[in-house]
């Protein structure tokens, strides 16, 4: 640090030769962020110091929390569920595994989780010194259900399927899944970290959520599909008493126990989460989705004109194609999935107008 400060002038300078290094969004077709609502941001900048980390001196925010969670509960057939909101789907993730460890009380706890899941699965089970056993994919990359029965064994304290997987945009054959771990009496996590606010709004619905007695738990970011300030995620269980699990006594806080994994939590990203929903309500987020979608569709039959086959047909907003790297025209983010597919996402800031550019370039890279 510097003796004495520099001033605001030349400070915010910096910050904006800083700003201008950052990428705006606009030719970005890789990420599962997005530019958030406007209404997100004034909601956050109100609410910019709420720490929920000590809810007794955040009252008003805590309670709008809570009202998140009931909504995103209500949306996923269980307005009962317990939850709160995490810094994203990493912690949605270990959280919900380590509850499922806790109750199993096994000494070597297996998790089975798909092919395709997120790296996120990998730091949680490291973490929680789990034995991570994959189920391949099928030839669709989703959750081949077959091989599923014979990962899990005495030890298994939780399966794992994904509500829109990060790579594809493809949602694992959850209801399948759902019965045979509700037969054989063990939890199952769903990872709708992407799909959670977009599947609800598909015509028609694809079941994913509590509706299927078989699903235990359910992660959701409001910081992808949401269109809230980063960071916002969020955890649901079917048995909010579940939560006690991860109880630890915090005796010098305005509360007496907490079971969240981070200390200090961001009021303001919350805050913002339940503002753009109640803003948009079922009509307003269904209308953004089906503009995702659309907008998938015009990409794929436009890259397919050109002769790059998509990988798959998605569920989601997340389109795939057998194209090189050759194929991507100057300043444009796409990015690569593990079997070598170029992975576009079209999140709402990824318009009709920046699909339409893309192709055009596309078209002349290929003249
Ligand atoms: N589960 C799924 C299905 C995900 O897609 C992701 C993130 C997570 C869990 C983890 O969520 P957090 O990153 O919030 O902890 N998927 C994106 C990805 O890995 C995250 C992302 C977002 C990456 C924006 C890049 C980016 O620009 O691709």
């Amino acid at each position: 640090m510097q003796k004495n400060g520099i001033s605001e002038e030349e400070l915010f300078s910096f910050l904006s030769l800083k700003k201008d290094e950052d990428s705006n969004y606009h030719h970005v077709l890789s990420s599962m962020c997005t530019i958030p609502h406007p209404i997100a941001v004034r909601a956050h900048q109100m609410f910019v110091e709420a720490n929920l980390g000590d809810p007794g001196l955040f009252v008003g925010t805590a309670s709008i929390e809570e009202l998140l969670i009931e909504r995103l509960g209500t949306l996923f057939h269980h307005p009962e569920a317990g939850g709160y909101a995490t810094s994203g789907g990493t912690e949605s993730n270990l959280q919900a595994l380590r509850i499922f460890a806790k109750m199993k009380g096994s000494r070597r706890p297996n998790v089975v989780v798909p092919e395709s899941a997120h790296f996120s699965f990998e730091k949680a089970c490291d973490i929680l010194s789990l034995e991570m056993r994959t189920v391949p994919s099928d030839e669709t990359f989703r959750m081949g259900v077959d091989a599923l029965q014979e990962r899990m064994d005495e030890n298994t304290c939780c399966v794992v399927a994904i509500a829109g997987t990060t790579e594809y945009g493809v949602i694992d054959p959850i209801k399948a899944v759902s019965e045979i771990t509700h037969d054989a009496g063990v939890p199952l996590h769903v990872d709708a970290a992407f799909g959670g606010l977009v599947i609800p709004f598909l015509d028609p619905e694809i079941p994913f959520d509590f509706a299927l007695p078989g699903v235990s738990s359910i992660a959701v970011d409001p910081h992808k599909m949401g269109m809230s300030t980063i960071p916002c995620g969020s955890l649901l269980v079917r048995e909010p008493s579940w939560f006690g699990l991860l109880n630890v006594e915090t005796p010098y806080l305005t509360v007496k126990q907490e079971c969240t994994l981070a200390g200090t939590r961001s009021g303001g990203a919350v805050v913002s989460a339940f503002a753009v929903l109640e803003y948009l309500g079922m009509n307003g987020m269904k209308a953004v989705v089906e503009g995702c979608m659309k907008n998938t569709r015009r990409l794929i039959e436009g890259m397919e004109t050109y002769g790059y086959r998509r990988a798959v047909t998605p569920d989601l907003n997340v389109a795939t194609f057998e194209a090189g790297t050759g194929t991507v025209p100057p300043g444009w983010r796409v990015s690569w999935t593990r079997r070598g597919h170029m992975r576009t996402v079209m999140m709402p800031h990824v318009t009709r107008d920046v699909i339409e550019e893309f192709l055009r370039e596309i078209g002349e890279m290929d003249a």
